[in-house]
Order: structure tokens, then sequence, then C-alpha cells
């Protein structure tokens, strides 16, 4: 095992209990016939070469607050807020920041709510704080960021002005979507509940 698998470990262990502990409300919310403010959960840590690149900014790898990353998505823009309010009453994790990306989108068109949360993982050595970043949206706002992050990808960060304009487009669709949605959220939810007892 090299150094950066012994550095990396605790963040993978704070993403693998995360994970089970985020998808553990959505199956309590499950349990009692309620709609569930979480669609699904990911996770994952950063990768060694994304991590450098972001040290060369920052003084210290152990400052980046997202080598441990989790993504919570939503249906509905309100389940945001409902999925926030449950992270802060959390006693397992403490909320240090949020970034509150949907009042204030980004340049990009980028929208997400980000919590940075500390979160205790036990290791041999004893108790060890570990910072992670939740990111929470809905299921359209992650349609447009996972295109948009290949786009990027692709063109290492120069996407070309026509399809730059595409993607402001697409934005807008995937906010107008969100409205819309949020619009006839109780027939939804109806629906849903009567589709899940079957
Ligand atoms: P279930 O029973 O389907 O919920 P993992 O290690 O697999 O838990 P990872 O690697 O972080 O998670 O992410 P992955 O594999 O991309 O997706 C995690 C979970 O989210 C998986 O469910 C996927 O089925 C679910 N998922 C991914 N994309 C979508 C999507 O677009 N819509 C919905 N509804 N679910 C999605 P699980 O955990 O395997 O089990
Ligand atoms: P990954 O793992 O490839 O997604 P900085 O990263 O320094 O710009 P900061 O303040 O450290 O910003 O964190 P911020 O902005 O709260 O979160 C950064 C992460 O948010 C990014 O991680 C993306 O996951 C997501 N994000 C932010 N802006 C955009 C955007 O315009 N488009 C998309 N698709 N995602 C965005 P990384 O570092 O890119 O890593």
């Amino acid at each position: 095992m090299d150094n950066w698998d012994l550095f990396l470990a605790p963040y993978k262990q704070a993403v693998d209990e995360l994970k089970i502990k985020l998808k553990g409300m959505r199956q309590q919310f499950e349990l009692e016939d309620l709609h569930s403010p979480i669609e699904f959960v990911t996770g994952r840590v950063k990768p060694k070469t994304s991590i450098l690149n972001k040290s060369t900014e920052k003084t210290s790898h152990d400052q980046i607050q997202d080598i441990a990353g989790l993504r919570i998505m939503c249906q509905f823009v309100d389940d945001i807020h409902s999925v926030v309010k449950l992270l802060r009453i959390r006693t397992d994790l403490n909320v240090v920041e949020e970034r509150d990306y949907i009042s204030n989108k980004k340049q990009s068109g980028y929208r997400s709510y980000h919590v940075v949360v500390e979160y205790p993982v036990q290791t041999r050595n004893g108790e060890k704080e570990i910072l992670a970043e939740i990111q929470i949206r809905t299921l359209a706002m992650n349609f447009w960021a996972t295109i948009e992050h290949s786009l990027n990808y692709k063109y290492q960060g120069q996407i070309p002005t026509a399809i730059g304009l595409r993607l402001q487009r697409a934005a807008e669709a995937a906010f107008q979507l969100d409205e819309e949605m949020s619009l006839i959220r109780e027939e939804i939810q109806e629906a849903q509940a009567i589709f899940q007892k079957k």
C-alpha cells in the first residue's frame, strides 16, 4: 500500500459510511409510506490527479473540502431544503459550511446546494475528523451538471462559445422543468404513493 492509499483510506471510509447513512434516511421515509426527499445517493473519493491539481491553489491536501464527496439527488427543489434541514440536525456530523448555488447559480448555469460537513471516522489510531462535501440537487440539476462536466473535461475547460450558449439554454430549461414539476408536486406524489403501494 503506498502513501496515497493510506492518506485516502479514512476518506473512503467516510464516503462508505455516509452513503449507508444517507440511504438509510430514504428507507426510513419509505417504511412510513412518506415521500422521501432523497431519490438516490452516490459517492466517490476524489481521484489522486484531481487532488494534485486542486492542491496547487490551496495550501495542503487536508484543506480540500471534497476529497470525500457525496451527492444526494432529489425530485423537487423543496426536497433539497428538507435534506439540508435533516443534515443540520444530525448529531453524527457537523455542518461547517453551506454554499447555495440555487439562489446564486454559477456563471456556467450550475445549480446545486453544497454542504460541507465534518465527520468523525474511527481508525486504528483513534478518531479522525474528515471533511466531506455533500452536493444536493434535483434530477434536472444533476442531468445538466453531469453533461456540462463531461463537456468541460472534453474541452479542458474551454467549451466553444456555441456549445456554451446551448448549455446556458439547457440550464434555463432544467430550471423551468424544476419549476413545472414543483407546480404539480402534489399530483405527482399522490400518483407515486399509489404506485408504491401496488
Ligand atoms: P438501489 O437499490 O438501486 O438504490 P454504489 O457504490 O453503487 O452504492 P456509487 O458507486 O456511488 O454507488 O454510485 P452509482 O453506482 O452511480 O449509483 C448509486 C445508486 O444510485 C445506485 O443504486 C443506482 O441505481 C442509483 N442511481 C444512479 N443513477 C440513478 C438515476 O439516474 N436514477 C435513479 N433513480 N437512481 C440512480 P444502488 O445503491 O446500487 O441500489
Ligand atoms: P469533481 O469531483 O470533478 O466534480 P472550486 O472547486 O475551487 O471551483 P469550491 O469553492 O472549492 O470551488 O467548491 P464548490 O464550488 O462548492 O464545489 C466544486 C464542485 O462543485 C465541483 O467539483 C463540481 O462537482 C461542482 N461544480 C461547481 N461548479 C460547477 C459547474 O460549473 N459545472 C459542474 N458540472 N459542476 C460544478 P470539482 O472540483 O469540479 O470536482
